[in-house]
């Protein structure tokens, strides 16, 4: 009896998989492939449903004679062990990223003469449906709230990027790379202050009031799934950030990051070039066991973050907040630092590590950005945010636009740098 193999990475059946398993039955003992929540999530199929709960969809398939786990999305751990003599899989994969999959598993089946078997994609309203269905479902607050905590557990590092509107949310939840072999993208999107008031023209000074960065958050909302942590900066009055973690979790928001300063607050690569002022521990440490104590659901996170580097008020400083942040409830640490060599981020790191082996720890590398993610991963960093990027690419883009259409009087010389006007009419499609 011919074996065949096929993996699938879905929390729904539908007529689709259905026809993959009828074509992969007429060849041979079908084994089905489940792939592991942490592959899934590299793959942007967020999962809805545990593990456990897709193995046992698969199995109960008609023709399914047993469930492998597969713990990439490349097939190098499954192939080799099994040696199917087909590989059968929809012939979406053809094109796009997935191509590297498909020559992937090409590669695996050449060693032995396995044979790959295309099968025809099922298109029809009803695998549409529920293509957007579960969709729709991350989208809703209660997915996508405890999300951040499961790629917590889950990823090795989460890697978020700023988003400030629907349009650089939709690159967030959109952008995939496929680099050597194996596909790559963000985790979440983080909701920036200093990008969201840029955007609006104003100054990074909680000048941008709750009503308006919420709505940042709304629009983004719209068109994505990924989750957010939102810069909530001083968190205001205890009094206000009460209400503020309230309005976040009911929207689906899954942490909001509060830095110990009080007063006018202003950016914090300014570090001391401008006057600001750190809160003293007891006055930081009663906002946030206010805001655990008003928040409603286990999900969403607090995340304290320190400005004593910034602040040049020393490591010893730093350590003691962050221990006396903990105690006080926060579900996390934010070290800053504008320095361009990461040592004193790291020396952080091991330091509380060494005391603290749970709590999450986040780092923004603006300054300090030759670090890379596996390095910092090694210091124990659970989260990466990739603050402004986005913004300060984009905007000398613009202006470099603007100056050159003001130079030639027409708009010709700029149009090579320039999208094609077919592909941003089509950018966004209509339901
Ligand atoms: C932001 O992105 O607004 C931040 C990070 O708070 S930083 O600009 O580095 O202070
Ligand atoms: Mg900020």
């Amino acid at each position: 009896m011919k074996t065949v193999y096929t993996c699938f990475c879905t929390d729904v059946i539908h007529d689709g998989h259905l026809n993959i398993i009828k074509e992969a039955k007429k060849r041979g003992k079908v084994i089905v492939g489940c792939l592991s929540d942490e592959a899934l999530i590299r793959y942007n199929k967020f999962p809805t449903i545990s593990q456990e709960e897709r193995i046992k969809l698969y199995k109960d398939i008609d023709g399914v004679e047993e469930v492998v786990i597969q713990n990439n999305m490349l097939y190098d751990d499954v192939i080799p062990i099994i040696q199917p003599d087909y590989v059968v899989h929809g012939d979406n994969w053809l094109n796009g990223p997935e191509r590297a999959i498909r020559d992937n598993v090409e590669e695996l089946l050449k060693v032995y003469g396995g044979e790959l078997v295309d099968i025809p994609y099922t298109r029809n309203e009803k695998v549409k449906k529920i293509d957007v269905q579960l969709r729709e479902k991350l989208a809703m607050p209660e997915y996508r709230r405890k999300r951040l905590r499961q790629l917590i557990s889950i990823a090795p590092v989460v890697k978020v990027l700023e988003a400030h509107s629907g349009l650089t949310g939709l690159i967030v939840e959109k952008t995939v790379i496929e680099h050597d072999g194996k596909l790559d993208q963000f985790d979440a999107m983080w909701i920036s202050s200093l990008c969201d008031s840029l955007s609006k023209g104003k100054p990074d000074i909680e000048l941008v009031d709750m009503t308006s960065r919420f709505r940042t958050i709304d629009d983004i909302m719209e068109v994505t799934t990924k989750p957010i942590i939102f810069d909530g900066d001083t968190g205001g009055l205890t009094e206000h950030f009460v209400y503020t973690v309230r309005t976040l979790e009911r929207m689906g928001v899954s942490a909001v990051i509060i830095e110990d300063k009080k007063g006018l607050k202003k950016n914090s690569l300014f570090g001391t070039e401008v006057e600001q002022t750190q809160a003293t521990i007891e006055e930081f440490c009663e906002k946030i066991a206010a805001g655990k104590k008003a928040q409603l659901t286990d999900d969403f996170m607090i995340i304290a973050r320190i400005e004593s580097l910034i602040l040049e008020k020393g490591m010893e400083d730093a350590l003691k907040r962050s221990r006396a942040f903990v105690r006080a409830g926060a579900d996390g640490i934010m070290i800053h630092s504008r320095k361009k060599d990461p040592a004193e981020i790291l020396e952080f790191c091991d330091r509380f590590r060494e005391e603290d082996k749970v709590t999450p720890i986040v780092v923004v590398p603006s300054s300090f950005n030759t670090i890379t993610e596996e390095e910092l991963i090694k210091h124990g960093v659970n989260i990466v945010i990739y603050a402004n990027q986005l913004t300060r690419s984009a905007f000398p883009a613009m202006q470099q636009t603007a100056e050159d259409i003001l130079k030639y009087h027409r708009a010709k010389e700029v149009d090579d740098r320039l999208m094609p006007i077919n592909n941003i009419i089509t950018l966004i499609n209509e339901l």
